[in-house]
């Protein structure tokens, strides 16, 4: 605030100081190995998608080579790429996703 030659007090409007979050689509990858029962349930347990949902993603992904499984800020978007190369390691499969911010 600055004081004009009256004294009274002039707000002056400054940029707005936060803009939204830079958001992130987790990307999952086709592979030849990966058995489709194990992305649908991947997509259901770490995506929150329902069944039906989940394998309209795992074909899309099948055909197209690559799909969205979510939008989601940068930190919530790398824990569930941890999470699905966690469980692909563990299960023995080649699944691979990932991060990549979005606009
Ligand atoms: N292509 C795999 C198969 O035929 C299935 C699959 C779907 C694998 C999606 C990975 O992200 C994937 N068994």
């Amino acid at each position: 605030p600055a004081q004009d030659d009256g004294g009274s007090v002039v707000l002056e409007r400054r940029p707005e100081k936060t803009l939204p979050p830079q958001m992130y689509q987790v990307v999952m990858l086709n592979d030849d190995y990966t058995p489709m029962e194990f992305v649908i349930v991947v997509l259901q347990e770490f995506f929150n998608k329902d069944r039906e949902t989940a394998t309209q993603i795992m074909l899309k992904i099948h055909l197209d080579g690559k799909g969205i499984c979510g939008v989601y800020s940068r930190d919530v978007a790398a824990t569930k790429v941890d999470q699905v190369l966690d469980a692909a390691l563990r299960a023995g499969h080649p699944l691979q996703c990932v991060s990549e911010p979005i606009e």
